[in-house]
């Protein structure tokens, strides 16, 4: 298991929405880590409203466990670790 995990969209490329510049960022970095592929539909994204208590993704699953939601807020945590 990577000790990182990206939650994000069913969109199969890394180029056309938030969670595929998350996905970018991360290969860019040379960040190890887990893609969880959530369902396309809000509503059927029980998981990450277990996790984050709100719907959307991306939401990246830090190694110990803190979930951060939201592409810029994803990117900057990604910058001020140095990555
Ligand atoms: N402002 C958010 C936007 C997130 C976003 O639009 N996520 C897309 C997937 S990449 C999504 O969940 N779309 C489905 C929806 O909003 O119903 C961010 O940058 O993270």
């Amino acid at each position: 298991m990577a000790p990182l995990t990206l939650h994000r969209c069913p969109t199969p490329t890394d180029v056309l929405c938030p969670c595929g510049r998350v996905a970018r960022e991360l290969k860019r970095a040379g960040l190890e880590f887990d893609t969880v592929r959530e369902p396309l539909r809000k509503r059927d994204r029980e998981r990450v409203v277990a996790l984050t208590g709100q719907p959307k993704v991306p939401v990246l699953v830090l190694e110990d466990g803190e979930a951060i939601v939201d592409s810029r807020r994803i990117v900057e945590h990604l910058e001020a670790r140095g990555a």
